[in-house]
């Protein structure tokens, strides 16, 4: 397979060079949030912390955790430790809760953002020859902008389009010879969608690469989609506190997510507990900024659930990889005591022929108890036949049974009932704090 690298000497560097090179500026960075973030330096004079204690990478589990919350009660500009003069762009994420949280990039910001994305994209296979299509929403979305500067700071061709309008989306990759596109998963799937009713079939087209991303997607979702488009999709992991899409991406042997380790340190903790997990260990991922001008964050949670794997890889690179994220420690349900996460899901109902990639949960209570309802489509033929009907359904029990360890209801719809996404898909409607 053929490995390209945006940043050789980085991207491939010892780990006694990286660590060295993350000590520095970690230390640099709790110097300049204590300086110049009131929000720090509170919260560091209440566990009697000095900048100057900060001598070691071991040094970092005494630092405070910085949460989501912190960022609301900032709203807007209270994290910044820049003065707003020097900041060029803003980005926000709006989230469920009403407030949105802000962030902030200076013009040094903007450049790292970009090498950042060039990375990723160089590691899943782009280069100055592709023409890419960027069809995540631009807007205060971090997906759309990031990986825009990315792909021209490779030398590609970008063809700005933006979600929505899916029709056009398929005429531009005839029209325009698309060899990449990039958006959400769920996404691409409607795209796959409209292409057939028109009855185009995606394989023919010029698309090479997928770049997927902004939601968690299974291995089995990731199959159908290469096989769908007949490209090679990598999943891309990001988060606007944090910086946005380029702080981790697969590389072509989409083994896990390389995190750029130079510009930032990445911990597994137990959510429970806050206690920092040993390598290989699944746990909540907690990510430090270590250059990061506008907003830097120290120990930030993500409630992303992961596990880190240090081994080179194949590729060459040596920066850790990260799991694919499975879930947020915020998704998980508990239904009849056995947590369940919405990709297990995704898994059952993907492993049975006969069922489309398009599906929605609903917890309720009955009663005293929670309840789980699977609804998914299935293809045209299974409604029609009550024997290719029974058989799925057997087969989904089943795979409910081995994955989950109980069976949920299950609804089976046609085809195209339920509401597509053109940005990150809504899976479940949790109808609890209504009925309970
Ligand atoms: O989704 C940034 C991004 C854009 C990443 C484009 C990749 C590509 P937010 O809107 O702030 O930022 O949402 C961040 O989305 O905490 C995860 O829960 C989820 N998420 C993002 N990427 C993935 C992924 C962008 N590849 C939140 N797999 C994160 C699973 C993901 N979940």
């Amino acid at each position: 397979m053929k490995v390209k690298y945006f940043n050789k000497k980085l991207e491939c560097a010892e780990r006694n060079t990286l660590e060295k090179l993350q000590i520095d500026r970690l230390k640099l960075i709790i110097h300049r949030v204590y300086e110049n973030v009131p929000f720090y330096r509170k919260k560091f004079k209440q566990l009697g912390i000095k900048p100057e204690d900060i001598k070691d990478l071991k040094d970092l589990k005494k630092l405070p955790f910085t949460v989501k919350d912190d960022l609301r009660k900032s709203f807007p500009y209270k994290l910044f430790a820049t003065p707003l003069k020097n900041v060029v762009r803003i980005h926000a994420s709006s989230g469920t809760t009403g407030i949105p949280t802000v962030v902030g990039y200076t013009k040094k910001d903007i450049t790292l953002w970009s090498e950042l994305t060039a990375r990723v994209l160089k590691a899943g296979g782009l280069s100055c020859n592709d023409i890419v299509q960027i069809s995540f929403g631009y807007g205060l979305f971090t997906g759309a902008f990031g990986m825009h500067y990315g792909a021209e700071r490779i030398g590609a061709t970008v063809i700005p389009i933006s979600t929505g309008n899916t029709l056009r989306q398929i005429s531009t990759i005839q029209n325009f010879g698309t060899t990449a596109l990039i958006c959400t998963p769920s996404y691409a799937l409607q795209i796959y969608d409209t292409a057939k009713e028109h009855g185009i079939d995606p394989r023919e087209t010029s698309l090479k690469l997928g770049f997927f991303g902004a939601e968690p997607w299974t291995e089995t979702m990731r199959k159908e989609i290469e096989e769908k488009f007949g490209i090679l999709a990598t999943d891309n992991y990001g988060l606007s506190e944090i910086i946005g899409p380029g702080f981790s991406g697969e590389c072509v042997y989409k083994n896990g997510l390389h995190i750029a380790e130079d510009h930032f340190i990445p911990e597994i903790i137990n959510p429970e507990t806050g206690e920092v997990l040993e390598p290989g260990q699944r746990g909540e991922l907690v990510i430090t900024t270590l250059t990061k001008e506008a907003i830097p964050l120290i120990r930030y949670r993500t409630r992303d659930l992961t596990k880190l794997n240090y081994e080179k890889c194949e590729c060459g690179r040596t920066l850790v990889r990260m799991e694919k994220v499975k879930g947020r420690s915020d998704d998980m349900l508990i239904i009849k005591g056995v947590n369940v996460f919405p990709t297990q899901i995704e898994t059952a109902l993907l492993s049975v022929k006969g069922t489309l990639p398009y599906y929605l949960i609903i917890v309720d209570k009955k009663g005293r108890l929670d309840s789980l309802e699977v609804q998914t489509e299935v293809e045209r033929e299974v409604i029609f036949s009550e024997e290719a009907k029974k058989t799925l359904l057997i087969n989904l029990k089943n795979e409910f049974l081995k994955i989950l360890g109980f069976v949920p209801d299950i609804t089976i719809l046609p085809p195209n009932t339920l509401k597509r996404s053109e940005g990150k898909a809504v899976r479940v409607i949790d109808k609890r704090q209504f009925n309970g």
